[in-house]
């Protein structure tokens, strides 16, 4: 944060919850007071919830919560203030050479991205935004499919568990509670079609956003853990245990298989005995979502009660 910066917001802070004109702080600080519009500006986009009102002034609503970086660097965790994906800095820094359960988290992404080119919403001062590195050794491409099933598994596990909620899985990948997205997992992998060189699992969860910091496009079906539980999470310390969660179900699943954590994934999942419609780039399927087999597909009965799998899709 640059000089001006940092005095705009000591004022905003020494003045919290309460309006101040933007003439105050422009004759405070000696500035123009486009340069304090500047300011308010860039700190938003840092997750400071500044409200302007044209008449009247600035409001620093709350104090922030922030990720802690000293408590993130302790953990080994590499924070960034903004990136434009961290699946891409997780690449990068794969690619240099970074062990396995390299972690890497940013305050906001410019470009999120969901599956299939599809972009995800990640803001300042809400979300958790993190890449894990994995670099199995015994596992072949087909036997590390499942990945990303162990981690919907974990983290509906882990969500239910701590903030008494039904996060609920739908195959594959969506985190939901009532029917709206909470998370969402975007899993990468660089190799062959015989050897996995690493993967990335990116994943997105709602945390601290409240109604209206939801964009329009997701307002009707994303939600978050604040919306949910009324209550306003530290998200240094929800990451660096999930993070711990992950990795200690990463290590089983190499040595076990997915057969545990597919138990875990039947008893948190929506889609299991629902009429679904899957559809994938090029076909699509509708029948009875019967079973999920110990490799992580989806048993499908179709309209002829032939018994089809999925292992890729989306479901609605
Ligand atoms: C996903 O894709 O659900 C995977 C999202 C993975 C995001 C993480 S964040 C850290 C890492 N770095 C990245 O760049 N990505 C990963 P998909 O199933 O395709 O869902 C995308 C759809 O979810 C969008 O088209 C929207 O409808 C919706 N969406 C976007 N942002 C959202 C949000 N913040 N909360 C809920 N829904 C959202």
């Amino acid at each position: 944060m640059n000089h001006n910066g940092s005095r705009v917001l000591e004022i905003l802070k020494a003045n919290l919850g309460k309006t101040i004109s933007g003439e105050t702080i422009s004759s405070v600080l000696e500035i123009s007071r486009s340069a304090v519009w500047k300011q308010v500006k860039a700190l938003r986009e840092k997750g400071y919830r500044i409200s302007a009102r044209s008449r009247s002034g600035y409001c620093l609503e709350e104090e922030p919560e922030l990720l802690d970086q000293n408590a993130l660097a302790e953990m080994a965790i590499i924070y960034r203030e903004s990136v434009e994906s961290t699946n891409l800095v997780a690449h990068r820094l794969a690619e240099e050479g970074a062990p396995g359960f390299t972690t890497i988290i940013a305050e906001r992404q410019l470009s999120g991205r969901g599956r299939l080119g599809r972009s995800w919403f990640s803001p300042a001062g809400s979300g958790l935004w993190f890449s894990v590195i994995f670099r199995p050794t015994a596992l072949t491409p087909a036997a590390a499919r499942p990945v990303t099933l162990v981690t919907a598994a974990v983290l509906a596990d882990y969500l239910s568990g701590t903030f008494k909620l039904p996060v609920q899985i739908k195959w594959p990948n969506d985190l939901q509670v009532g029917g709206k997205k909470i998370a969402g997992i975007l899993t990468e992998v660089k190799g062959d079609l015989d050897r996995i060189d690493y993967l990335i699992i990116g994943i997105g969860l709602n945390v601290n956003q409240k109604t209206e910091d939801l964009s329009t496009e997701i307002a009707t079906v994303a939600t978050s853990l604040a919306m949910e539980t009324g209550i306003k999470i530290k998200r240094t310390e929800l990451l660096i245990n999930l993070r711990h969660a992950l990795i200690r179900a990463y290590k089983l699943f190499e040595e076990e298989g997915f057969t545990s954590f597919r138990q875990i994934w039947i008893k948190n999942n929506i889609t299991l005995g629902q009429q679904v419609n899957i559809s994938w780039p090029g076909g699509s399927l509708t029948g009875l979502a019967t079973e999920l087999t110990n490799d992580g597909q989806l048993a499908i009965k179709d309209d002829y009660g032939q018994i089809r799998l999925v292992s890729y899709g989306e479901v609605s």
